[in-house]
């Protein structure tokens, strides 16, 4: 028996559970009632951390920023997302009970489970928003069925949210659905909150479809922007408002029409959404932008046809239908991504908190006779070129590639406004896959644990402490050889100063980008540039990946400044185009362990120098990297592809000449 011989574990450790599938992992998502199931499956498990008055919904134990109360409210409230357009659908689930039962404790001072009025900036704000909409869509169960004062407690209880401190962000929105809700059954509410709410939040907006998740001066336009809150709210109010304030219904459909041919670029032919900000554990939360477009009734331009629309929105699920770890052993979903993992994680996820995931649902409010139903399925329209393969999208500042079948983007330009955990890796990398998940640091000792997946690190202290990239400085476009390239600067230090460039693919060489930097130092300083995580482990075993075996056709390969690797995920690999001369060495960087947000696994091709005090020095990156999930042959096509390495453009050579001869 040769020593490459299958272990007789490895097959049967990826096959073994600790838990029997769950309904959800099983479901086909084909059909509209195969949607009702996959929503209903999701909510059952809930129902054994539910209060005796189904106020409170414990979902786990980890804490927040906020109070407990606060935390198990949203594992009310979340599920909401989900019922409601259910039942506004006709369907029925006979866990509605305790939902109806649970908001009418919630809101009764006199119950024990009473949630509390709410004060300047509460997390229940958050949680008035579904409330908010299950009056609007299902207020025959919701309102209807309460006595008049339980209808007075709904009413005092979501008024207590006007007047109020709120962040200035997405946040609003969830004050206008609470005055909405009560309006839509006749009950007291302020219009002029839902005016002054409606105005302030007009000023995010920057064009083309986008908004600032908060004011003109920040640069976060991440799934906030879109899916997660202003986007999907934006278009649930115009549905619900058409015969009340047409114009701005007709102005969010607008914006929708032309946002959704920039998003579309975020979810590839596998399904999967380029991972890419904040609040990733609301999961399926992320193609929820594609549901609201059904439920207002948005025809889309082309090439988006609802075929296309539907798509998209369906294989997303099913793509999370395969991602068989996001349950706890009850049923009821982690924190985490792919996995439970809460390096991830934001100081204000809760148990409860995943289940903003239950957005994706809005569609099942909509009758069988829709055009969303009715439409036939149809692929991803990049698939089908369809979609030119590079766009600019001028205001979030990214270029979005779809070249070869690779979904992912460059950024320059975009940072949290507050200091959020691993906000270097949710808003700072050079570029974000649907394919090759994006990593974060798990400690704050060595290079592996900082993990410089997509991002330049550098450490001044002999490699203990690592910066990457947070604070983005004078992002601009520029156009050259006909591509977008997006120009920035960052200062890690306030002696040293990092100018980069970023080249989306050209398309003779449709699997490398470029990221050139000029590094000016006035300190010793290591640097260390990492292309796409990969899965770091043989097939044959499960072991941790080693040089390429030919036998298998995996492994990586170290030559100088160049690293190619193999394995389950693709063939990913990174090269400095200036050869030797930038004194660049290839290696395997052994990233922590669930540091990746797909893949607990992981190893990070890296490139790795040390640059002396006031040196002037340049590196012209490129990456490389073919997908297993949405280029299926990449096997028969990686080889060809990575000896055919990018050469560097004129433009870009005579920038380097010129700027090292003055
Ligand atoms: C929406 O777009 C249509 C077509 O481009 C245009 O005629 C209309 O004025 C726009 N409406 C608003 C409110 O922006
Ligand atoms: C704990 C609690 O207050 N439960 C109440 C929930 O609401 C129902 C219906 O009003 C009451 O019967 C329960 O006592």
């Amino acid at each position: 028996m040769s020593s490459h011989a299958p272990s007789a574990s490895a097959a049967t450790a990826s096959r073994n559970r600790s838990h029997p599938p769950h309904a959800f992992s099983l479901n086909p998502i084909a059909t509209r009632d195969d949607l009702a199931a996959a929503c209903i499956a999701l909510l059952d498990p809930l129902r054994a951390g539910a209060s005796p008055g189904g106020a409170l919904i414990r979902v786990g134990a980890s804490g927040t920023r906020f109070d407990e109360t606060a935390a198990q409210g949203e594992g009310y409230a979340r599920p909401l997302w989900g019922l409601a357009p259910l039942l506004a659908g006709g369907f029925w689930w006979e866990g509605a009970e305790l939902w109806i039962k649970g908001l009418i404790n919630a809101t009764d001072p006199e119950s024990d489970e009473f949630w509390g009025y709410m004060e300047d900036k509460d997390q229940r704000m958050v949680e008035a928003c579904p409330i908010g909409f299950a009056l609007a869509i299902a207020g025959d169960y919701f309102w209807k069925r309460l006595d008049e004062r339980q209808k007075k407690n709904v009413e005092a209880y979501l008024g207590s949210m006007n007047e109020k401190d709120m962040p200035n962000t997405n946040w609003l929105w969830f004050r206008v659905f609470a005055n909405l809700g009560l309006a839509q059954n006749g009950a007291e509410y302020s219009s002029s909150q839902i005016e002054r709410d409606l105005v302030q939040l007009n000023t995010f907006y920057r064009g083309s479809g986008w908004s600032n998740d908060g004011p003109a001066g920040y640069t976060q336009m991440d799934y906030y922007s879109g899916s997660y809150a202003i986007q999907y709210l934006q278009l649930l109010y115009a549905k619900l408002t058409e015969s009340t304030d047409p114009a701005r219904a007709e102005e969010f459909k607008n914006r929708s029409r032309a946002y959704a041919v920039d998003f579309a670029y975020y979810f590839d032919s596998s399904g999967a959404g380029i991972t890419f900000g904040r609040s990733l554990t609301y999961r399926f939360a992320m193609a929820a932008f594609w549901s609201a477009v059904a439920f207002a009734d948005v025809e889309l331009p082309a090439p988006l046809t609802w075929g296309v629309v539907k798509g998209i929105l369906l294989r997303n699920l099913r793509w999370w239908t395969r991602q068989e770890h996001i349950f706890q052993p009850n049923g009821v979903l982690n924190i985490g991504y792919t996995y439970p993992n809460t390096y991830l994680a934001e100081n204000y996820n809760s148990p409860g908190s995943p289940y903003w995931c239950m957005l994706v649902f809005a569609v099942l409010a909509l009758p069988d006779s829709h055009p969303f139903w009715n439409a036939p399925e149809e692929p991803h329209p990049a698939e089908l070129g369809l979609l030119p393969p590079i766009r600019k999208l001028e205001v979030p500042l990214q270029i979005v590639s779809c070249r070869g079948g690779h979904h992912f983007l460059l950024c320059s330009g975009q940072s949290c406004h507050y200091p959020l955990k691993n906000t270097q890796a949710k808003y700072g990398k050079f570029a974000y896959s649907a394919a090759f998940a994006y990593s974060v640091s798990t400690g704050s000792y060595t290079l592996e644990q900082f993990v410089p997946e997509s991002a330049l690190a550098l450490s001044d202290d002999g490699g203990e402490i690592w910066k990457m990239r947070r604070e983005v400085l004078d992002a601009r476009f520029e156009e050259r050889d006909g591509l977008p390239v997006l120009v920035s600067a960052m200062k890690p230090w306030s002696d040293v100063r990092v100018d980069t460039w970023l080249v989306p693919p050209a398309e003779r060489n449709p699997y490398w980008h470029l990221r050139c930097h000029r590094i000016e130092s006035k300190r010793s300083i290591e640097t260390a540039e990492g292309a796409f995580a990969v899965h770091g482990c043989w097939e044959r075993d499960g072991r941790t990946l080693g040089a390429f075996d030919d036998e298998v056709g995996e492994g990586y390969k170290i030559r100088g400044e160049a690293v190619l690797s193999v394995s389950r995920s693709g063939a990913v690999g990174i090269v400095d185009l200036l050869g030797a001369e930038t004194g660049r060495e290839g290696s395997m960087l052994e990233a922590d362990a669930n540091s990746n947000l797909v893949d607990p696994r992981t190893l990070l091709p890296i490139l790795k120098n040390k640059i002396s005090a006031g040196k002037k020095q340049w590196f012209v990156t490129a990456v490389f990297a073919i997908p297993e999930q949405s280029v299926p042959q990449w096997k028969e096509i990686y080889e060809e592809h990575w000896n055919e390495k990018p050469s560097i453009p004129d433009w870009l050579l005579n920038l380097i000449k010129a700027d090292q001869e003055s």
